[in-house]
Order: structure tokens, then sequence, then C-alpha cells
């Protein structure tokens, strides 16, 4: 019986910009696809909108909600859609525990452990669960969007 292949969102987030090259790397030789990518640099309501399934939880109020907020509108984000077997549990393995001083030290591979800073500034970020992974793909690669609301018309020129 053929696994059934699952897909999940990614961001290189700002403080791992520099090293998209060596993210993309780790990607493909974990074996993922890359089904839809884009870089962009989120406004603060989108940051907020993008993180609301934490409303409530303690990290979600002042100050560490602002801390994220900041941080996540510091720079532009590397954002992707990743297909594979098992992929959004394979990605969160990936890129390692949350706090990236604690993937240092039990995931010493993982992305958070060689690209992250602390529990905030973790370098990269994975979807959770299929549905976090639909809501997360929708957000940032609208099935529709401007692009495809725009009805301007292109005429070939004639000159
Ligand atoms: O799925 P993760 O990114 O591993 O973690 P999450 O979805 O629980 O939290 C989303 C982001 O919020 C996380 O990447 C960094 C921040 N965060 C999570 N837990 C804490 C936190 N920030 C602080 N300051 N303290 C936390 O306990």
């Amino acid at each position: 019986l053929a696994q059934q292949k699952e897909r999940t969102l990614g961001i290189i987030k700002p403080d791992a910009m520099s090293k998209v090259g060596q993210i993309i790397d780790a990607i493909f030789q974990c074996g993922f696809k890359v089904t839809q990518l884009k870089m962009c640099r989120l406004t603060r309501n989108e940051a907020f909108q993008f993180y609301q399934e934490h409303q409530g939880k303690t990290f979600f109020e002042c100050p560490d909600v602002s801390n994220l907020i900041n941080f996540m509108t510091s720079g532009p984000v590397v954002a992707f859609e990743l297909m594979g077997v098992d992929a959004i549990t394979k990605w969160r393995e990936v890129i390692g525990p949350t706090d990236s001083a604690e993937a240092r030290k039990t995931a010493p591979m993982s992305l958070r452990a060689r690209f992250g800073k602390d529990n905030t500034q973790n370098a990269c970020h994975g979807s959770d669960s299929v549905a976090s992974a639909a809501r997360e793909i929708e957000f940032f690669f609208p099935s529709v969007g401007t692009v495809r609301q725009n009805t301007a018309k292109f005429t070939d020129c004639t000159c």
C-alpha cells in the first residue's frame, strides 16, 4: 500500500535568511518535495494573524507576543510548502525543539540547533498538525488570491 503523502508549511524566519542555502539543501537531502515557495515580509497584522492559534497561551501575552511580532516582521521570510510521506512530523524533527538552546542539547543536528538563537529567534517554523498545515498553506499561498481575482486583460502589442 502506497503511503499517503502529506503537505506542510515551513518558514525560514528573519534570523536565518543568511542560511537559506544551507536550509534548502537540508530540505532536499531529507527527501521533501518543495511544491510552493516565496519570499515576503510580513506586516504586523499578518504575523499576528499567522500565530492566532496561540491566543490564550502565556507567551502570546505582553511582552512575549510583541517580541514574537517584532521578530517575525524584522525582515523578510521564505515560506514554502513541503510534500512527502509524514511531512508534518518529519519537518518538525528536522527543525528540532522550539527553544534553540534546548535543541543544541537534545537535537544538535537540527536546524534550530544549528541556526537558531533562543525560543523566539529559532530559525524555522513547521506546521504542527494537518489542520494547521492547511490553514498556514492557505495563509501564504491562497488558492483564490489577488492575482486570480484581478480581471486585467493582456492584449498582445501589435507594433
Ligand atoms: O511550533 P513551534 O514554532 O516549535 O512552537 P509554537 O508553535 O508552540 O510557538 C510558535 C512560536 O512562538 C515559536 O516558534 C516561538 C514562540 N514561542 C513558543 N513558545 C514560547 C515562545 N516564545 C517564548 N518567548 N516563550 C515560549 O515559551
